[in-house]
């Protein structure tokens, strides 16, 4: 019989999973153990110590959260994966594994909020040093380069205004300054982009967002190389112990087996809605990697395999606009969060961002009034209709 190569959806459904080994049911199970049980002293004994491969502590694995990483390691291309209780377990334990007190830590100067906010005021605490910059031009890495720097943090495209950062570019100067690069690819996910075949050194998710798809779990997830996800969780995530719950990894494995279909779907919306708010009168800007107008829409497209369901506006009438739309929506819930079934809107400022300070998020250009826009596999119609009535009502606004 011949070999073939497994297609996106092929893995995600089949990669990790199989039958219960036991009764043969077709969906394996959820196994809801916090312990396991030893043969004999011996066998814990090797265990322990690495010699044989088994479970034995529900904070040091679980074969729920197995069948999750290796569906994930599949579809991200990596060695291996670790899930983990939410995006900002995955965030803190992978940089608490690459960095110690007297090390450089390069970041993304927007990134989602909590991450600047881990970064800015945990970090430094620890004795960490940390340069913020602009990671969609790489002058400004190789600038920030010292001597010692260990890690360069990115998040592309980036949260709230989608900013793009050239991966393959990221991780030259960090391998050339012997350093790592991280990267954040919740917005993209891996129907949309592959970091490590890029050259990262390791790839983060929130799955929450698109990987969960279903808005009913919080969770996280790293992907790399075998050696890198050992140190991570051995002792990293085993003693920080923000691990996933056998449930929560459930419903991401069940997530990701449609990941596929409703990446094209957001993307399919999220592209009509972006080029009908582009030119609506009483909207100044739009931020979407789909638009000819957004700053990096090249590099997006060499580096992307489509734009994603994410999009920011900038409503005319500043605050008082952007308000009047998330107010006046009906379809769209206003929430924060982002990548569910169902289209979100949110006001950066006040959620995702609340961590930056107004004069940090001016400096970066994080607008007062400034709307995201979680476009939902809803038909893009109803999606523009919505939109359109509360864009009416900013019109009524007089600005
Ligand atoms: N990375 C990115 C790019 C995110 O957008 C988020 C959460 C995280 C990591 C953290 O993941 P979590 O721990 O929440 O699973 N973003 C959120 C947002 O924009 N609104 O609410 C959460």
């Amino acid at each position: 019989m011949k070999n073939f190569e497994l297609k996106f959806n092929a893995k995600a459904i089949h990669a990790g999973s199989k039958p219960c080994p036991a009764t043969g049911a077709h969906i394996g199970p959820i196994y809801r153990s916090s312990t396991f049980v030893m043969d004999n002293v011996e066998q814990a004994i090797r265990i322990s110590q690495g010699e044989e491969e088994g479970y034995s502590y529900g904070r040091f694995g679980n074969p729920t959260e197995t069948e999750l990483e290796e569906k994930m390691a599949a579809l991200e291309n990596g060695e291996n994966a670790l899930a983990t209780a939410s995006g900002m377990a995955a965030i803190t334990t992978t940089l608490m594994t690459f960095l110690k007190n007297g090390d450089h830590l390069i970041a993304g100067d927007i990134i989602y909020g909590c991450t600047y906010g881990l970064i800015r005021d945990i970090l430094t605490k620890y004795g960490i040093e940390v340069t913020f910059v602009d990671t969609s031009d790489l002058e400004n890495i190789k600038k920030a380069i010292q001597p010692n720097t260990k890690v360069i943090y990115i998040e592309t495209p980036c949260n709230p205004v989608l900013r793009i950062a050239d991966i393959g570019g990221a991780a030259e100067i960090a391998h050339n300054n012997g350093a790592s690069l991280i990267v954040d690819s919740t917005f993209a996910t891996p129907f949309l982009q592959n970091p490590l075949d890029l050259g990262a050194d390791v790839v983060v998710h929130s799955a929450t967002k698109y990987l969960g798809g279903h808005g009913d779990i919080v969770g996280g997830i790293i992907v790399s190389s075998k050696e890198i996800i050992s140190k991570i969780r051995d002792p990293h995530l085993q003693f920080f112990g923000g691990i996933i719950s056998p449930g929560d990894a459930f419903l991401i494995i069940r997530g990701l087996k449609t990941l596929g279909i409703r990446m094209k779907a957001h993307c399919e919306s999220a592209q009509a809605v972006a080029e009908y708010l582009e030119e609506h009168p009483m909207v100044e800007k739009v931020y979407y990697p789909g638009l000819p107008s957004h700053p990096q829409h090249e590099l997006a497209k060499k580096q992307m395999r489509g734009f994603g369901g994410m999009m920011s506006f900038d409503v005319k009438g500043g605050f008082e606009g952007g308000k009047t739309v998330m107010n006046n929506v009906k379809l769209i819930s206003l929430a924060t969060s982002l990548g569910c079934i169902d289209s979100l809107i949110q006001h950066s400022p006040s959620m995702s961002h609340f961590t930056m300070s107004k004069e940090e998020r001016g400096k970066v250009g994080i607008m007062e009034g400034q709307v995201r826009l979680s476009v939902g596999i809803e038909e893009a119609e109803n999606i523009i209709e919505d939109l359109e009535n509360a864009l009416e009502e900013v019109k009524k606004l007089g600005v």
